[in-house]
């Protein structure tokens, strides 16, 4: 029980003391809507420090980052079959994130951080096979259409 108050404690902490925080994706055989062999959250937008990780909810996934679909200098990774992997965000721009067995199926998402659009072409010319290619082009297209309006006055006034 202490221990459990002790977390809670450190959580709310850490919460108010800084602004990263840990994005957690499960890799699935099947969504909510009945989607097959797919990650939880397909567009997924963060900030540079965020900590992205990858759960093996359900068996037989993994997920990497795909040569040349990543921010230059952002550190690429690789997780196990039936592993959890992790990887904190370093840079902004696009990267694209695959389950290799599945990702000419779809397995496939996008990180958009900082809303940084600007590696785009070099994701969409990164191979990438089948079905995830198509679905990270239309990952990218969505990431345009709701890139959130940038931080102005405007928000601060509202
Ligand atoms: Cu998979």
């Amino acid at each position: 029980m202490r221990s459990i108050l002790f977390s809670t404690a450190v959580l709310i902490g850490s919460s108010f003391g800084a602004f990263a925080e840990t994005i957690e994706i499960k890799m699935l055989n099947k969504n909510h809507v009945g989607d097959r062999m797919i990650f939880s959250e397909e567009l997924i937008r963060a900030e540079v420090g965020d900590v992205i990780r990858f759960v093996p909810t359900d068996k037989s996934h993994n997920a990497q980052s795909v040569k040349g679909a990543l921010p230059e200098d952002q550190e690429a990774f690789k997780g196990k079959m039936n592993k959890a992997v992790e990887y904190t965000v370093t840079e902004a721009g696009l990267t694209a994130v695959v389950c290799l067995p599945h990702q000419a199926m779809g397995m496939v998402a996008l990180v958009v951080v900082g809303n940084g659009l600007s590696n785009a072409e070099q994701v969409l010319d990164a191979r990438i096979p089948g079905k995830g290619k198509a679905k990270i082009e239309a990952l990218i297209e969505e990431a345009r259409a709701t890139a959130p309006v940038a931080e102005t006055s405007a928000d601060q006034n509202s």
